[in-house]
């Protein structure tokens, strides 16, 4: 693949071959303890909740939370509970994006989106207890400082609310139906999907033990990643089909072409992979390697990857 960064390019040419492996690894942690947790949900929500959580996915987010962690020199069973605790968010915000007021969605990965197969107000409640859940979660973690887990709690709330994830598709919603401005976009970009991505690698990284300089430049990383993220996930999009759907009025693709698309995305992870860089830390190989797996996701030939087939 060619960036058209050469230190990019290098970087992409010594990718360990074991991390593959190693995102295998940490995925199937996710997801058995993601399982676990489904199965343990009892009461009238627990189908709904089951549904939400075990529609699988790329695990990316709970995989950066664990990164985060290692990064630190924190142990996987440290950050798990938080990693599962990002993921049921995601998936919350997967499921309110899904609703008839925001997306109107009719299917999510391949499934009916949750509303039409429970209903709207099952779809609303159950990502409200995925949500509350997950701060229940993240606040059980063993083996880590308490103060450390209070950190990551009101880390991961901040994340969420205004100025954070809400915001963000507040902003999107809004911006249906104009032409919003690039500032608007990049917004809505780092609001909506940027700070999650942050949010994994922090909470992880203050489980893990970091300090206020390294959380700064793991937070960094986190936020041009999940923005080159989204970047990625509109070019995918946008070539899934021509016609355009609702919450594509700030898909960068859409609006600004594809090949301006690749190019914002190679900056973005360029300057990911630098504030790493910047940081004291362990070794930072995985979360450089999770940044090219991005960027050849959103680079590759249309015939090599369709948004529907992935997950
Ligand atoms: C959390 C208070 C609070 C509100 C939520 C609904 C909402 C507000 C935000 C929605 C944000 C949203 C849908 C962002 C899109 C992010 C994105 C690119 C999703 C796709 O992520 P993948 O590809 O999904 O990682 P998988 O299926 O792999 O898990």
């Amino acid at each position: 693949m060619d960036s058209e960064d050469p230190k990019l390019d290098s970087r992409l040419a010594r990718r360990e071959s074991c991390f593959p492996e190693r995102l295998r690894e940490r995925r199937r942690l996710v997801e058995q303890a993601m399982r676990e947790h489904a199965t343990a949900v009892a009461g009238p929500l627990a189908a709904a909740i089951r549904d939400a959580l075990l529609l699988g996915g790329k695990r990316l987010r709970p995989i950066l939370c664990l990164e985060g962690c290692a990064w630190a020199g924190g142990s996987p069973a440290m950050s798990l509970p938080a990693a599962c605790a990002i993921e049921m968010i995601h998936k919350m915000t997967l499921v309110h994006d899904d609703l008839p007021a925001m997306d109107n969605a009719v299917l999510r990965g391949g499934r009916p989106a949750l509303h039409r197969s429970h209903g709207e107000a099952i779809a609303i409640l159950a990502g409200d207890a995925l949500l509350v859940g997950a701060f229940g979660l993240l606040a059980s973690t063993k083996g880590a400082p308490p103060e450390r887990v209070l950190n990551a709690v009101g880390r991961l709330g901040r994340a969420l609310g205004a100025g954070g994830l809400a915001d963000g598709q507040a902003l999107d919603v809004l911006a249906q139906g104009k032409r919003p401005t690039p500032e608007v976009v990049d917004q809505v970009h780092a609001w909506k999907t940027g700070c999650l991505f942050e949010a994994a690698v922090a909470v992880g990284a203050e489980v893990g033990g970091a300090d206020a300089d390294q959380i700064e430049a793991i937070s960094r990383y986190g936020r041009l990643l999940g923005r080159g993220f989204q970047i990625c996930d509109d070019i995918l999009d946008s070539r899934a089909d021509g016609a355009a759907e609702p919450g594509d009025a700030t898909n960068y693709a859409r609006l600004y072409g594809l090949e301006a698309a690749r190019a914002k995305l190679r900056e973005l992870l360029s300057e990911a992979v630098t504030a790493l860089a910047s940081a004291r830390g362990g070794d930072t190989s995985s979360l450089v390697a999770i940044a090219e797996l991005v960027l050849e996701r959103g680079s590759a030939p249309e015939t090599e990857e369709s948004h529907a087939g992935e997950a």
